[in-house]
């Protein structure tokens, strides 16, 4: 509760080593985690000046604790708890001067690395081109204004100008998001903007200065509420907002390219591996591709989260007969990984009750997860000469939940980027499911010219109407 007395730091501040653009509760839940175990296990000046690019929230719950703040394991066996105290700053990009700030910590010399977790719609790139969108709003505003940028790309190419300027030395720009290729993608963009606003010259240096590592990041974190944070007021004695909740099982696998150094954080379960794509490809396809099946089939159906929808015998069996029927078949297995256990993990994960993951949560952003965690999958079934109909039924989950009504007939509080244009699509057309298939930043160009595909989703869609989530999910158990 407020009135009980805050959490403090103890111990000494370790110097920052790397700054963080998203602090949100995953970034606290893993990164600065690891950073905090790594540091403890091996030193290092890893200290991370945590970064909002949008809302001061983060900074008003950590800076009052000087960045301390208090990770629960929730779990019904093991539950446990701990003080990470890696977080050093924290800043927020609210102002101008705040912007230059933060450019200004990012071109600081003692910074070898500079992280995100900015979500999949935070880089502001073309799927189809690899490079920047000048459409997406940020990006456009960003160009127009270069020397006031607000975007990630934006700032971070700033910065950058601003270390080849001084000679700050070279960085790693680390992506840890949900997106495949996302050192590659990160590199792009940061090349493509670096091209359209500077000289060339910035891109060269770039190219010969800094590395982008992939990475693959897993561990579930729900948003922590504000029953959480009296929970843990009630058991710890003290009032910590800026607190998080996640699962026990983590998961990080990491490209070893760094530019000048990084934390141990091999000595504290991160993989560092040549190539991070196979198990990029398993955990996108495996976890959240079954993720964002359930989010929104669960939705529909009525289930708050993702326990709820497991508890329940049809929507359990759904996920089983996807992993070994239309998922598992299109993912190489990776070296020391076996993707049979690896699934019947995932269920044990998702059963856990005391991590209350909703099904709402994760079904925003619909239209910047689809590609990788559910089309690309499809695709590689099509190649295959099979159509996967369980999940074209979750495409036709999709289309029901952006078109923003219930099976109750209530509104559904649609989170995506493309939110607008989706209902509006979805609204207009009398072939709602053809209609959507036409958005190619969602479907692409092939896709939606693959005739047994968009058969295979409009029977879904159909049965999605005639019988209900539930009753279309049993009704596919049987075929
Ligand atoms: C989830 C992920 O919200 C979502 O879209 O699928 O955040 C998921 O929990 C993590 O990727 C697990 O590592």
């Amino acid at each position: 509760m407020p009135d009980s007395p805050r959490l403090q730091r103890k111990g000494p501040k370790p110097r920052a080593g790397i700054v963080h653009l998203g602090p949100g509760a995953f970034f606290r839940a893993f990164n600065a985690v690891y950073t905090d175990q790594a540091m403890a296990a091996a030193g290092g000046d890893w200290g991370i000046i945590a970064v909002s690019l949008r809302s001061p929230t983060a900074r008003a719950q950590l800076l009052p604790q000087d960045g301390v703040y208090t990770t629960v394991t929730a779990s019904e066996t093991a539950p446990d708890s701990a003080i990470i105290g890696s977080i050093v700053d924290v800043m927020a990009a609210q102002t101008d001067t705040d912007r230059t700030a933060i450019i200004d910590a990012m071109a600081d010399p003692a910074i070898k690395i500079i992280s995100l977790t900015i979500t999949e719609k935070g880089y502001g790139h073309d799927p189809a081109t690899g490079g920047i969108d000048r459409q997406h709003p940020d990006i456009a505003a960003d160009l127009e204004n270069p020397n006031r940028p607000a975007s990630a790309v934006g700032l971070i190419v700033a910065a950058l100008q601003v270390r080849q300027k001084t000679g700050a030395g070279p960085v790693t720009l680390l992506s840890c998001d949900n997106l495949p290729a996302n050192g590659a993608v990160l590199r792009s963009v940061v090349l493509d903007y670096a091209r359209a606003v500077n000289s060339p010259d910035l891109a060269d240096w770039i190219a010969a200065h800094v590395t982008f590592p992939a990475t693959m990041v897993d561990r579930i974190t729900p948003a922590t509420t504000a029953a959480d944070i009296a929970q843990l007021a009630e058991t710890a004695g003290y009032y910590d907002p800026g607190c998080v909740m996640h699962e026990a099982f983590r998961q990080w696998v990491i490209e070893d390219d760094f530019a000048c150094g990084r934390p141990a954080w091999d000595q504290v379960g991160a993989q560092l591996v040549a190539s991070v794509e196979p198990f990029e490809m398993m955990k996108l396809r495996c976890l959240n591709g079954t993720h964002s099946t359930l989010a929104y089939l669960g939705y529909l159906a009525g289930f708050e989260t993702i326990a709820d929808c497991v508890a329940d015998a049809d929507f359990a069996a759904l996920c089983e007969r996807l992993w070994a029927d239309e998922i598992t078949p299109v993912v190489p297995q990776p070296d020391g990984e076996d993707l049979n256990s690896y699934c019947a993990a995932l269920m044990n994960r998702y059963r856990d009750p005391a991590i209350r993951h909703r099904t709402w949560q994760i079904a925003m952003d619909g239209s910047q997860k689809l590609p990788q965690r559910i089309l690309g999958t499809i695709a590689d079934n099509l190649a295959a000469g099979r159509v996967p109909a369980g999940l074209c039924m979750a495409v036709a989950g999709w289309m029901k939940y952006v078109g923003g009504v219930d099976e109750n007939g209530a509104a559904i509080d649609v989170r995506d980027p493309m939110a607008g244009v989706l209902k509006q699509t979805s609204d207009a057309a009398s072939d709602k499911v053809a209609a959507l298939l036409g958005i190619e930043e969602v479907f692409g160009k092939a896709l939606p010219k693959h005739v047994g595909f968009c058969a295979a989703v409009a029977q879904a869609y159909d049965k999605l109407d005639s019988l209900g989530a539930h009753g279309a999910v049993r009704d596919y158990l049987r075929s």
